[in-house]
């Protein structure tokens, strides 16, 4: 297939530009867990694109979904008005949802669901008279989005320093990443329960009357692949709720059956207050977003409030999008109706088996993994950090697999519709590379 002749316009969202269109790799096509490159090759999805397409590609349930839906209802605004998919794809979620879950806000992206949670803890303490809540915390190495108050409480500084000074009131926990005594964890890490305690640290700093909310990735994934300690989610819930400090799950990657359930909080058997989600809550195909919120605080919100009040003052023009509700709706089914998350997690040995038998290749310096994620952390090269793990990545897309890198960590998040011998074509292909990188 021919490349259009000028790459130049098209400003590449996170993409060294020039580099890239020196040398341009695009995808023409995808089905099932495949893509076509536009050299006429089949590239096996190791990351399911962005971690989003869980139920793999052009499953004709949900193409039909979306055809028939653009067919019927293009748009409808949500703002005053509505349309049925919105409310029954809203009802699903909250019965999918932990115990105890009443609401969902829909938005347009994972970085707005991070905004729009952040606002809806902000307005909820002010309408429970605790107005002086207005601190943010976050935590070091946290990826939450690219809006400003994701980049503000997320923890990657490179996704800050060009941004200036960002939201004020914000402070951060530490990470967790312990390679000392966690290197080549086999799912949660033994150690470091005890970093949650390090917002016990932040509330003696700031005083909890002046926190509204902290917010994590279960799993951390932008950052390379960071699983929480064990016991490390229960002990954050419960500093929050000693301290009437709302704890947010951002599961942008880690809902819709990534760690094999319906949410992370699941598996881990902690609820949190708000969960943002967006990615697989459509498999990817039609951009969404949501928040999902505990039953009592909108209630907490209107209850001051006159009835022909608007109860929260945000929202955007893509809120529940027909296109993207209907897309949900036919994904859950998916998920559902071909039992993927059942799946994702029968396939978690094989995968972590897979992926730790890769620990003897050179440069491996730590393997992590959760249910269908896994992470592969390299020595970078002396004095370029970066440059192994890139290269890592160009040369298995020319061997036919499509990995994510971050600096020298390989992510690994492929569709949970992935066969065990695609699970072995991944390493094998990873191992035979990482052989012979210099
Ligand atoms: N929160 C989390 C935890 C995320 O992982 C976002 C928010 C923002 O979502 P949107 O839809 O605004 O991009 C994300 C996004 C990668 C990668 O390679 C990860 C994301 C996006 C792009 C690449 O790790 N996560």
């Amino acid at each position: 297939m021919k490349i259009a002749n000028n790459l130049s316009p098209f400003w590449m969202p996170f993409t060294a530009n020039r580099q890239y269109k020196a040398s341009p790799r695009l995808l023409v096509a995808a089905k099932g867990n495949h893509y076509t490159s536009h050299d006429g090759r089949q590239v096996l999805d190791g990351t399911a694109g962005l971690w989003c397409c869980n139920a793999g590609h052009g499953d004709p349930r949900i193409v039909s979904a979306i055809q028939q839906q653009a067919a019927v209802l293009d748009y409808a605004p949500s703002f005053q008005m509505g349309h049925p998919a919105a409310f029954e794809l809203a009802a699903r979620l909250v019965q999918a949802a932990p115990e105890g879950f009443g609401n969902v806000f829909f938005c347009g992206s994972g970085s707005e669901a991070v905004d729009s949670a952040l606002k809806i803890a902000l307005a909820y303490q002010r309408s429970i008279g605790q107005g002086g809540r207005t601190r943010l915390i976050g935590r070091e190495r946290g990826y939450h989005g690219v809006g400003f108050g994701g980049i503000s409480v997320g923890g990657i500084v490179g996704n800050r320093k060009q941004f200036g000074p960002l939201l004020t009131g914000v402070d951060h926990m530490r990470h967790t990443h312990d390679l000392e005594r966690n290197a080549f964890s086999r799912g949660l890490p033994r150690y470091g329960a005890e970093l949650a305690d390090d917002l016990e640290r932040l509330v003696t700093l700031h005083d909890a009357s002046t926190i509204a909310a902290v917010i994590v990735e279960p799993v951390a994934g932008s950052t390379g692949v960071l699983v929480p300690p064990q016991g490390y989610l229960r002990r954050l819930r419960e500093i929050c709720d000693r301290h009437g400090i709302l704890l947010i799950f951002d599961e942008v990657i880690t809902a819709f059956g990534r760690v094999g359930s319906m949410f992370a909080a699941d598996r881990f058997g902690v609820t949190p207050d708000l969960i943002t989600t967006a990615k697989a809550i459509t498999s990817g195909t039609v951009p969404m977003g949501a928040v999902l919120a505990r039953a009592g605080l909108f209630e907490a919100m209107a209850q001051n409030q006159p009835e022909n009040a608007i109860e929260l003052a945000h929202g955007y023009t893509y809120s529940a999008h027909p296109l993207a509700c209907a897309a949900a709706l036919a994904t859950l089914d998916v998920y559902r109706d071909d039992g993927l998350f059942e799946r994702a997690s029968a396939l978690e040995d094989h995968w972590q088996e897979a992926l730790h038998a890769l620990a003897v290749k050179p440069h491996v310096a730590d393997i992590r993994n959760l249910g269908l994620i896994g992470g592969i952390e390299l020595a970078p090269r002396p004095g370029a950090p970066g440059a192994r793990g890139y290269e890592l990545f160009t040369r298995c897309y020319e061997a036919g697999v499509l990995i994510r890198v971050t600096g020298d960590i390989v992510a690994l998040s492929p569709p949970l519709t992935i066969e065990p011998d695609e699970i072995d074509l991944i390493a094998e292909t990873l191992g035979r590379e990482l052989s012979t990188l210099s």
